[in-house]
């Protein structure tokens, strides 16, 4: 059986563009679960990603369990620190935050992962996570206390990727910030689209289907969208199959 990395790979070889739902497990009752992903099961949407800036611990892995009753997508671990990581969900983002320099976010929380990983049967996913300004400070750029490149440093971001890339990390993240006010524009994406060999996925502020159709045509292989998803369902269902 293919890994999930595999098949992300297979799509992108494809032109199958992927669309993930991500579940911040801080504001996702477990009651509400089996609702929500009876509808995300109706839609296009071919992953689930768990995770948040800061999550209490337990709440993840109790999430993980209660989405798994009700979908046969893949479930993939966003983590935004240790405490979050459960082996109960299928996959897991090991987010580099490149665009950083601060090394507990680099490497430090990655050392203290390891003890959770050991004897877990997690995919592990290598990915560069970039944050990008987008007007707003961040929750990202809050907890990590780092800061986002700035939009009109295209070269810095697309050098950035690259680097991601050539470091070994097996996906570039996109992050423009969890209810961001200004998506990634399309201009930065086809420009780090065109340097990479890796799939990209690209977040943050997306809330529209043109949004999505304007960062799939610039070159993004997944979008992840969580906020437009929570104080809107009916998204997801103008999003069906
Ligand atoms: C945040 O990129 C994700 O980490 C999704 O962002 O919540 O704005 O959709 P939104």
């Amino acid at each position: 059986m293919n890994t999930i990395y595999q098949n992300i790979v297979a799509a992108k070889a494809k032109g199958k563009k992927l669309l993930a739902v991500l579940i911040d497990p801080d504001k996702m009752k477990p009651q509400h679960v089996s609702g929500f992903i009876s509808k995300v099961n109706a839609s296009i949407i071919t992953h689930v990603f768990v995770g948040g800036s800061e999550v209490n611990e337990g709440l993840t892995e109790t999430l993980v369990i209660e989405i798994k009753k009700h979908t046969a997508l893949p479930v993939v671990l966003f983590p935004g620190d240790v405490i979050q990581i459960t082996h109960k969900a299928d996959a897991i983002l090991f987010l580099s935050l490149i665009s950083g320099r601060n090394p507990e976010y680099l490497i430090g929380q990655h050392v203290k992962a390891i003890s959770r990983l050991k004897h877990s049967q997690l995919e592990v996913i290598p990915t560069g996570y970039i944050l990008i300004e987008n007007g707003k400070e961040t929750a990202v750029q809050r907890v990590s206390k780092t800061q986002p490149l700035k939009r009109n440093h295209v070269t810095s971001i697309v050098h950035t990727a690259k680097a991601g890339e050539l470091l070994g990390k097996q996906l570039i993240y996109l992050e423009a910030g969890s209810g961001a006010t200004q998506p990634i524009d399309a201009h930065i994406i086809s420009q780090v689209a065109q340097e990479l060999n890796i799939p990209l996925i690209v977040g943050g502020g997306i809330r529209n289907k043109k949004t999505i159709e304007t960062t799939y045509n610039a070159g993004a292989d997944m979008i992840v969208i969580g906020t437009a998803f929570e104080h809107n369902e009916s998204f997801l269902t103008e999003l069906k199959k």
